[in-house]
């Protein structure tokens, strides 16, 4: 029986079946807001304390110790579930308590959940405490902007990416002024603890808040979190206490199910080269783990490229009885030659398509880019010290900074002392494309860190290998190699002798599967020559369609598509180890605040291992911190941790180089990651790099 006729919009929208599509809420939604993550084992006791620790030694820096006196002298704390407590501590512990929590800095999946554990274990502890969100970063704390944080608004966002509930920004309370506000906000709140969740600048942030609330019986505490994965922490002897910040196995698996859909493309329509720049602003961490996951044909690693030594000018240097220290580190143009080798050595087994995954930082590894953020970092810093004014609102257009250059260069030449920017200098820069050199000028972040995901450094580089690619092709060293299965059907097909015209056209014909066309051959003109010179073509004689078919099919071009990987990933939805990590560290965080900490990092020891050896701690912030350049000045700072060269990880990546590069015969090695699965036993229980760099420690 036909149904009623649904005729007006009303109607159509009226129905159930519409109702539900154009509803904000999904059945993977609502999945995801009904998960509770596991608890570690000494979270499922009613109380947990604070064991302190000697275990873990740090070096102390001068700076740190001078100013942070009160927070410097931290231990490592280890936590202990308990049953009871006595009276006092149990009083202690479930005292009704204000606390407040602040986003800082680019969102990282799984940030939701450090909310949601430290939610719930404060009402557990004592269900009149009060959990506040500060609005858009730590601009919510100076402007006293926050909400209190209800059953159902923590419940709306439970295992979901995003900063979306409270948002986030990347303001540094670094004046004296904006550090009175903050404790303003605290008293008017009248908070007994302020969570700061934050990569490296946000935790040194943290520490010099804890600082200075220490007075004010305000603890300040830090979690540990970023895509980029560069907050790891280690003591002296190399025990690793946090292997990687909350985000980055999200962010990694969204860029790797991405790029190796783009791996599937490329090897099926075979005609593009994929240029995939991912997140990861100084680290190359999240291209390593991409590496893993995808195994795409090349990925830079730019920790790697800075360990580049270019021997032949070593040896050169060194036959002369002199040192060569340009021939330490890579440069931009060495780069692409490295580019354009892959590329050409692809090319001559068929390939003229395929993956490369660049990571966004690689060019703070370049020997001339990183001299140029240095002195410009400098410039800049001096310019903003001695004028009292903002360089970049004095100087707005490119060509008004350029000239400043320009007046700077000239200077050096008229006064030897002054060295900072002088005419080689200039000149460099003059030689860079404009859209780059307006790139390296951009203004720093609040923390001083030079903006590498506003640069396009894909294109920088890409505009060096197409160049060299097209010398290469004049050269007639850029070919793609023809299976000479194919060659011998279409000559025989055509009634040509293969043999006779293999041996003019190809200079691996009989050795190789894929017949490389001479070098010499680089135009129908110059094909024709080659035929009449083996006696195949005689004057006024055509080409044979088939051989000339077989040339063009030779000659490349080579076409990119360009991707960037970043923002997307950073709002993805957690990985079900990201929803376990982060809800486990909002639980610690509440551990440490009910404990009397301040100064510490929430972190969870063992996250290599299986979750059931997972070891909720605290790490003391103070003494993670180094002096720095930043803004032209150096700094205290929580030092970033960059990828190891030495690390097992590494070294398995640069051990399948070759393999996965693919410039063999035969098809790639490339691997389906495929999407977050959160539900399903198919996804992988952590990253990659994380299983690998934990093989042959001595308690893996
Ligand atoms: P955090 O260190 O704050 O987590 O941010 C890292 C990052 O995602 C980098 O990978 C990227 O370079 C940067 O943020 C982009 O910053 P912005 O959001 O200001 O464009």
């Amino acid at each position: 029986m036909p149904g009623k006729e649904i005729s007006s919009l009303e109607e159509i929208l009226d129905h159930p079946k519409v109702k539900n599509a154009i509803d904000d809420i999904n059945a993977e939604m609502l999945e995801r807001r009904a998960y509770s993550p596991l608890q570690c084992e000494v979270f499922s006791h009613p109380y947990s304390v604070l064991r302190e620790t000697d275990r873990y030694q740090f070096e102390l820096d001068r700076q740190a110790e001078k100013l942070l006196p009160d927070i410097i002298g931290n231990k490592v704390q280890l936590i202990e579930g308990k049953d009871s407590l006595d009276d006092d501590l149990a009083r202690q512990y479930g005292k009704k308590r204000n606390i407040g929590i602040v986003f800082s800095g680019g969102p990282a999946p799984g940030g939701h959940n450090v909310i949601a554990g430290l939610f719930d274990a404060a009402k557990r502890a004592n269900p009149d405490s009060k959990v506040y969100g500060f609005l858009v970063g730590p601009d919510g704390i100076i402007e006293n902007e926050a909400v209190e944080l209800s059953d159902d608004l923590v419940a709306k966002y439970r295992n979901l990416g995003g900063f979306t509930m409270i948002k986030t920004g990347r303001t540094k309370i670094d004046t004296s002024e904006k550090m009175a506000l903050s404790r303003e906000t605290c008293r008017r709140l009248d908070l007994d603890a302020l969570v700061v969740v934050g990569g490296d600048d946000s935790n040194t942030n943290a520490a010099f808040l804890a600082q200075e609330m220490l007075a004010d019986g305000v603890q300040v505490l830090g979690v540990p979190k970023t895509i980029d994965g560069d907050i790891q922490v280690r003591d002296v002897n190399g025990n690793v206490l946090c292997a990687m910040s909350f985000g980055f196995h999200s962010a990694a698996r969204a860029f790797a199910s991405t790029i190796g859909n783009l791996c599937t493309d490329s090897s099926s329509d075979i005609k593009y080269w994929h240029i995939c720049k991912v997140m990861g602003r100084v680290a190359s961490h999240l291209a390593l783990e991409v590496a893993l996951q995808t195994h795409a044909n090349m990925t830079l690693i730019g920790e790697d490229l800075a360990d580049y030594t270019d021997k032949a000018r070593l040896e050169k240097a060194r036959a002369n009885q002199t040192t060569d220290y340009n021939a330490y580190g890579i440069t931009l143009r060495h780069l692409s030659r490295v580019v354009c080798e892959a590329i050409v050595r692809r090319a001559a087994v068929g390939k003229n398509y395929g993956v490369i995954v660049i990571p966004e930082g690689v060019l703070e590894f370049v020997n001339e880019i990183q001299v140029f953020i240095i002195k410009l970092n400098t410039i800049i810093a001096e310019y903003n010290r001695t004028h009292d004014k903002d360089f970049h609102s004095t100087f707005r257009p490119l060509d008004d900074k350029l000239e400043y250059l320009r007046r700077l260069a000239q200077r050096s030449r008229e006064d030897s002392s002054f060295t900072l920017w002088n005419t080689r200098d200039d000149d460099l820069f003059n030689d860079i494309p404009s859209f780059f050199q307006e790139g390296l000028l951009t203004e720093r972040d609040n923390h001083g860190n030079f903006q590498f995901s506003q640069v396009e450094t894909e294109k920088v580089l890409l505009g060096l290998v197409k160049d060299y690619l097209n010398i290469l092709k004049e050269e007639g060293r850029y070919k793609i190699g023809i299976r000479k299965d194919y060659f011998r059907k279409r000559m025989e097909h055509a009634g040509l002798d293969p043999d006779r015209y293999g041996a003019a056209l190809f200079n691996n014909y009989g050795v190789d599967e894929y017949l490389r066309v001479k070098p010499a051959i680089i135009s129908v003109k110059t094909l024709n020559q080659a035929l009449k010179e083996a006696g195949l073509l005689k004057a006024g004689e055509k080409i044979p369609a088939d051989v000339e078919k077989i040339f063009k099919k030779s000659m490349p071009s080579f076409k990119t598509q360009i991707h960037f990987y970043g923002y997307d990933g950073r709002g993805n939805d957690p990985t079900r180890f990201d929803c376990l990590y982060t809800y486990n560290l909002g639980l610690t965080v509440f551990s440490l605040i009910a404990n009397g900490a301040t100064g510490q990092m929430a972190a969870i020891k063992n996250l290599d291992m299986d979750f059931s050896r997972w070891e909720p701690i605290g790490i003391p912030i103070a003494p993670l911190m180094h002096l720095e350049e930043r803004k032209g000045k150096l700094a205290l700072v929580i030092e970033k941790s960059i990828v190891d060269v030495n690390s097992i990880a590494f070294r398995v990546v640069k051990a399948q180089r070759e393999e996965w590069l693919g410039a063999a015969p035969g098809d790639d090695h490339y691997r389906r990651p495929g999407p977050i699965r959160f539900t399903g036993k198919s996804e992988e229980d952590r990253p990659i790099t994380l299983e690998l760099n934990a093989i042959g420690r001595s308690d893996s």
